[in-house]
């Protein structure tokens, strides 16, 4: 009885088993085989044009992979997507953390669907590795949106690099819009980079505030609020109506500041209640209203080739950098240099040159 306590919980693993050892090996090579020859485009092309569910997952998982087979897989796949891309809308959101982005979301994309909408729920949240994500776990608080017959919530893929992660997110929202989703949500954490990259992916950038509390307090900077196509002061119920109905005339104030938008757009500010699903209807008809007026000026589609550009050129930066970095004779001069800087007996320019021609 003396182990009772260690056996007594249910997370302890017996120790000394490796089950490897009892596998059999060609069983394991076939298993790893099979993983990685399949799924193919040939089956998961038709499958997402269907609107399958599953296999619009299981292609963005190949998106979102590291392993060079997966990505050329997933290549093809949105080659052939392409073509068929649906006509969508793409929202961005961005707010601090808790400031009610998942609540509204589910609010909101289940008051779409109720129109006759589709709805896909894509994440950008590069600081997920560190900190395991607030994004991650969106699954779970947007529970009536995920079981949605009609929506799609994708938790926020891994990585370290924003470019990285954000490509994975705009590839993703090709096959979303494949598989016939009418309207994108792209969330995002309004505290960093990311809103900036997600700007550059979206139609409509969607800024959710909280009433009482300075941009400084709420750890939004400046340009975001320059970004943003609509503000929605959010929790604005119970106690918190007067304040909100404050906070909604000083941001009103606050974005008639700002320059004249390319998009010939004015801003504007909102309340709403996600808890109680109040005013969320006003801001799909004002997302309407702008699509309406950008459509009709050409703005529309003259944004989306710009992004389009801007993501080429990004694209081949990020290939560029990592391509470097990651080549071995590069990483060893890298660390030479380093220390040589280190020790004063070299510049920065000295060594970059160094290492830049190592290269070619
Ligand atoms: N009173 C009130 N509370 C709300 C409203 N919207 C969200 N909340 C509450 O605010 C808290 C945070 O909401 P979330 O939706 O998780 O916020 P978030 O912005 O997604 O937070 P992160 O995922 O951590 O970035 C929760 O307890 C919600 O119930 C609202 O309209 N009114
Ligand atoms: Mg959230």
């Amino acid at each position: 009885m003396k182990n009772k306590a260690k056996s007594g919980s249910a997370l302890k693993e017996t120790e000394g088993i490796s089950s490897t050892d009892n596998a059999n090996p060609n069983a394991i090579k076939h298993v790893k085989e099979r993983r990685q020859s399949e799924p193919l485009p040939d089956d998961l092309v038709p499958a997402i044009l269907k609107g399958d569910i599953p296999a619009l997952s299981r292609a963005i998982t190949l998106v979102e992979s590291a392993n060079p087979k997966h990505q050329e897989t997933a290549n093809t796949i949105i080659k052939h997507c392409l073509a068929h891309a649906n006509q969508s809308v793409r929202i961005g959101i961005t707010g601090v953390p808790g400031v009610g982005k998942s609540t509204f979301i589910e609010t909101f994309g289940n008051a779409l669907t109720t129109m006759g909408k589709k709805v896909a729920v894509l994440a950008i949240d590069p600081s997920s590795t560190v900190t395991k994500g607030s994004i991650l776990g969106d699954k779970t608080r947007m529970e009536h949106l995920a079981k949605n017959q009609n929506a799609y919530v994708r938790p926020s893929p891994s990585g370290t690099s924003l470019g990285g992660v954000a490509r994975k997110t705009r590839e993703s929202i090709i096959l979303c819009e494949a598989g016939g989703f009418d309207v994108i949500i792209i969330e995002t954490v309004g505290v960093g980079q990311s809103e900036t990259a997600v700007h550059g992916m979206v139609d409509f950038f969607l800024l959710l505030k909280l009433a009482g509390a300075g941009d400084e307090l709420q750890g939004i900077k400046r340009g975001i609020v320059e970004m943003a196509d609509a503000i929605a002061v959010n929790k604005a119920d119970g106690d918190n109506i007067k304040q909100a109905k404050l906070a909604q005339v000083e941001f009103n104030r606050a974005l008639h500041l700002y320059p004249k938008k390319a998009s010939g757009w004015q801003p504007k500010v909102t309340l709403c209640s996600a808890l109680n699903n109040e005013g969320i209807l006003e801001i799909w008809e004002l997302i309407e209203d702008y699509l309406k007026l950008t459509k009709a000026n050409g703005y529309f589609g003259a944004n989306r080739k710009e992004q389009n550009k801007f993501w080429l050129l990004q694209t081949i930066e990020d290939r560029l950098k990592s391509n470097f970095f990651n080549t071995p004779k590069i990483k060893k001069e890298l660390d030479i240099q380093l220390k040589r800087i280190e020790e004063g007996k070299t510049t920065p320019f000295v060594a970059a040159e160094l290492l830049l021609k190592l290269k070619t």
